[in-house]
């Protein structure tokens, strides 16, 4: 099918369900430029507790529309791709959890939003990559054990170093692969570039990086910027926002040879989206014990508005 009849029949449905396409900077530009909201997971968690429509379907991984439905219980919540997952997601073992909350009196268990309910239930708060060092800072607790991804735990870290941050080994298989030889390639071709990374990244590359931040604050950052070029370390879908908010300022970004792709989330395309709608499949359910899970949700949206 056309993309123009896809849009056509998309919105169409959208009316006639009542429903409303929420969709993650890491999803394909074509899925991006179908939906309702565009954002990170930070902004879409605040945001799904906003909507009144019937339905909400979240363009991203399953992490994301579990969130989503534990902030917003009443309502259907549909994922285009049901099979899309985070890997990192599932990266810590309670055992490691119980280990150092035995050792520690005075602990937050910490959980990155990219875990798994059960995960969630196992945390004191979460944090996404656009508040993580706010929370953290903010936390009465000193000690912090920061699940799953090691890569901006050690980031967060060291921005809260009056913290005693403890981290796990989990990682993002996409971010994680961002090799600094890579980066200084790039550099070398295109000395006048800013380089902005992601936390995601392993330390060595963020040691390249002139900016450090989530996907909205560099898509921002590129944004506000006198520069003209920018080596971005990151999901390449953020193309997409970036050439929408700087069209017409002459700005040209790059990426790493590799082209970091999410493969679960380039698996979100337009046309699983109009199926989605179509046939009302790949709902969310509601977690096991969704109070527990959702409590962690809650205390960042409260921590992060300080
Ligand atoms: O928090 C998010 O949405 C993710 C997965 C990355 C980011 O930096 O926005
Ligand atoms: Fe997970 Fe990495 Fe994909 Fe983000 S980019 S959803 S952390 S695998």
């Amino acid at each position: 099918m056309e993309m123009a009849e896809i849009a056509r029949r998309i919105a169409e449905l959208k009316r006639e369900k009542d429903a409303v396409v929420l969709a993650h900077y890491y999803v394909p530009a074509e899925t991006q430029a179908l939906a309702d909201y565009v954002g990170d997971s930070f902004y879409l968690a605040r945001l799904a507790k906003t909507l009144e429509s019937r339905t909400i379907v979240l363009c991203g991984v399953s992490f994301m529309a579990e969130s989503v439905k534990l902030l917003n219980p009443g309502r259907t919540v549909l994922m285009p791709e049901p099979a899309a997952d985070c890997p990192m997601a599932h990266m810590v073992q309670k055992a490691d959890v119980d280990r150092v909350r035995e050792r520690y009196d005075d602990l937050a268990v910490v959980a990155y939003v990219n875990t798994t309910a059960e995960i969630k239930r196992w945390a004191d708060v979460c944090v996404t990559s656009s508040n993580a060092i706010k929370v953290v800072s903010e936390l009465p607790q000193h000690n912090i054990l920061f699940i799953p991804d090691m890569n901006l735990g050690r980031y967060v870290a060291e921005q809260v170093p009056q913290k005693n941050v403890i981290l796990n080994r989990g990682y993002c298989p996409t971010h994680n692969r961002i090799a600094p030889a890579e980066v200084e390639a790039l550099e070398a071709e295109h000395p006048e570039a800013e380089v902005l990374a992601h936390p995601e990244c392993p330390q060595d590359v963020l040691w390249e990086a002139d900016y450090i931040g989530s996907t909205k604050q560099i898509i921002e950052h590129i944004a506000a910027s006198d520069k003209k070029e920018f080596i971005v370390l990151t999901v390449v879908g953020v193309a997409a926002e970036i050439e929408r908010l700087t069209q017409g300022q002459g700005k040209t970004i790059y990426f790493p040879a590799t082209r970091p792709v999410c493969p679960n989330m380039a698996m979100v395309t337009a046309q699983k989206l109009l199926e989605c709608l179509e046939r009302g499949t790949g709902q969310m359910e509601l977690p096991e014990d969704p109070d527990r899970a959702n409590a962690p949700l809650e205390r960042m949206l409260e921590l992060a508005a300080r």
